[in-house]
């Protein structure tokens, strides 16, 4: 069978596919898997000359918008409307084996047919939405490192079934040199057959997802890029919502809310839609609730488009040429990372909009750990990437970054001169000004009197997070002049944190908590004495001061008595 198939004659069945997927293109699957092509192609299909007047797109005119769901589920396969896979105990142990290819259960994966069906997941605002009849054409590029078969087909049939057929120019796949047999010319001829046009480009050496992507986005022909990653499955009417929003306003970058698909079951979970993106000190991309402003602005309305301040990175439109106007991505980093944040930060700071389309949904293969290598170690990769968008973008705020990480000062950051000359060219804003208007909830404080440690004077040791999390206590311990858990911001709200937390107390005296910060002042406000070398919680009126005996590393808050053991330095001794 089509599974069989070996590159280069050396002809043993690849281990990873013992059994055979459930495929559209396979003829004893056919009926069960039916693609409703008549149903797909029942819009009328329009030569694109995709050219474009003055900015504004010569669209195509869809005739006729299809009816829901394109595809129907199918009795008996495991997995159907994003059901969870269970895979019996008897098979558990080959399971356990083959989660470690790709650390996800490729096992349920393989089980899965290829164009599984799946739940409309929008909000019944969304289904009545009326779109523009005219709509820009898009190409799907999709880079990977050693895919799995079954996640990357799904990824491509869920595109095929669920798009409007005129807006769907084509496919990109781009292989960043994958060592996997079955990504050879198996693949190759598997897109032959495809029912639309598949080209696959393959990066010579290793490149990262980055660089892959920029080789994509070059053969791109769609008047619009989107990005999808390997293992993701768009859902009925993923597409028309995204586009409609770049035909509305070309510098308009849109993300689908991005669902779910369980790594260990494949079941499809809806993701909500009060979540928007934003980044810690160590600029990791994280995922945080959208904040009632926001909501305000919306007017309530939980489907429409949501401003965010950064997105995951891995699946958005964008127009093609604004792509490069805006300086399409920083050549220079390597593998995975930073170009989310990178992007994001570009985004709005020159001039263009970053949003979530509510009623857009594709699921995507969410991971605990990275099945690939990082050829040169994976911190060292991610934070030079990471420095690389501290030094282009965030002005001062880049010492958020250095002060976390102690381990980025070391990592060379290479020559950022082009992309810093990006940002004059664009005329792009500050970091102060995207903080202020973008993202005023940020964990990175607009204004802060302090940013470093914070040293007792009787005792020479510094307040410490232990890397503790929210709720727990504040710790003290010997400086070690590295930063990481010992750097504080001072802010002039009062606050003393540390990334997400704020130092916290509920009562007079004992132990500092570190608590999720909530910028409402309360329980997290302190004033420093800068003549006095006091920390005061404005609450209670106590004063910060060194641990007891007993227990060396529980800084305590007691009645104010102005003693060296409630005196406290802020000025650090390191550098960054
Ligand atoms: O060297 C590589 N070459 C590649 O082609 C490394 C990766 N890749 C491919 C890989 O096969 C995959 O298709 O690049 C794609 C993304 O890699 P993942 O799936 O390992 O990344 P991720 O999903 O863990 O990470 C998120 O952050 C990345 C930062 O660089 C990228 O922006 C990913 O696209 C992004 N994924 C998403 O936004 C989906 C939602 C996840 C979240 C949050
Ligand atoms: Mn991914």
């Amino acid at each position: 069978s089509f599974y069989s198939e070996c590159l280069g004659g050396a002809c043993k069945k690849s281990s990873e596919y013992e059994v055979e997927v459930a495929d559209p293109l396979v003829a004893e699957h056919e009926e069960d898997n039916k693609l409703r092509s008549d149903e797909v192609n029942n819009v009328e299909k329009e030569e694109s000359s995709s050219s474009r007047v003055h900015g504004t797109y010569k669209p195509i005119e869809l005739k006729r918008w299809r009816p829901a769901p394109t595809v129907e589920p199918v009795p008996g396969y495991p997995g159907e409307l994003g059901k969870a896979v269970h895979i019996p105990p008897e098979k558990e142990a080959i399971m356990k084996e083959k989660f470690k290819i790709n650390q996800f259960n490729l096992m349920a994966s393989d089980m899965i047919s290829l164009n599984r069906s799946l739940a409309d997941v929008r909000l019944d605002g969304c289904l009545d939405k009326r779109y523009p009849k005219l709509l820009p054409t898009t190409s799907i590029v999709i880079v990977f490192h050693n895919e799995a078969w079954s996640t990357l087909l799904r990824t491509v049939w869920s595109v095929i079934n669920r798009s409007p057929r005129p807006l769907l120019k084509e496919i990109i796949l781009v292989d960043d040199a994958s060592e996997r047999e079955h990504l050879g010319r198996k693949l190759e001829e598997y897109a032959k057959k495809l029912p639309v046009p598949v080209h696959i480009f393959r990066t010579e050496k290793r490149s990262g997802l980055i660089r892959a992507r920029l080789l994509g986005a070059k053969h791109v022909k769609g008047q619009v890029i989107t990005f999808l990653d390997a293992h993701c499955e768009c859902t009925e009417g993923w597409l028309e919502p995204l586009l409609s929003r770049i035909a509305q306003d070309r510098k308009t970058v849109v993300c689908p809310i991005i669902d779910v698909i369980s790594d260990e079951t494949f079941e499809y979970i809806t993701a909500s839609d009060m979540t928007w993106g934003g980044f810690n000190w160590k600029l990791n991309f994280r995922w945080y609730r959208v904040p009632q402003r926001e909501m305000d602005r919306r007017g309530g309305d939980r489907t429409a488009p949501l401003r965010t301040p950064t997105m995951a990175g891995g699946l958005f439109s964008i127009d093609k040429e604004y792509f490069y106007e805006l300086g399409s991505y920083d050549e220079g980093m390597d593998i995975w990372g930073g170009e989310n944040l990178e992007m994001s930060f570009r985004v709005w700071q020159c001039g263009g909009i970053l949003e979530i389309i509510p009623c857009s949904h594709v699921g995507h293969v969410f991971r605990d750990k990275s099945p690939y290598t990082f050829p040169g170690g994976v911190s060292k990769i991610v934070l030079h990437n990471a420095a690389r968008v501290a030094e282009v973008w965030m002005d001062e705020w880049r010492d958020f970054y250095y002060a976390m990480n102690p381990g980025a000062r070391s990592v060379p950051v290479g020559d950022v001169s082009s992309r810093k000359e990006l940002r004059e060219r664009l005329k792009c804003k500050s970091f102060r000004w995207y903080l202020e208007h973008i993202y005023p909830e940020s964990q990175m404080p607009l204004e802060y009197y302090y940013l470093g440690d914070i040293r007792n004077v009787e005792t020479q040791t510094c307040l410490d997070t232990m890397g503790r999390k929210s709720g727990e206590n504040l710790g003290m311990t010997y400086c070690h002049n590295l930063g990481g858990n010992q750097v504080f911001a001072y802010t002039k709200r009062q606050q003393i944190m540390s990334d997400d937390n704020c130092l916290d107390a509920n009562h007079k005296y004992g132990p500092v908590k570190l608590v999720r910060c909530h910028g409402m002042g309360g329980n997290q406000a302190w004033v420093y004495d800068d003549e006095d070398k006091t920390i005061k919680h404005v609450n209670t009126g106590s004063c910060l001061q060194k641990p007891d005996p007993g227990d060396m590393n529980l800084p305590l808050l007691r009645t104010c008595d102005y003693s060296k053991s409630q005196q406290w330095i802020m000025k650090s001794e390191f550098k960054w």
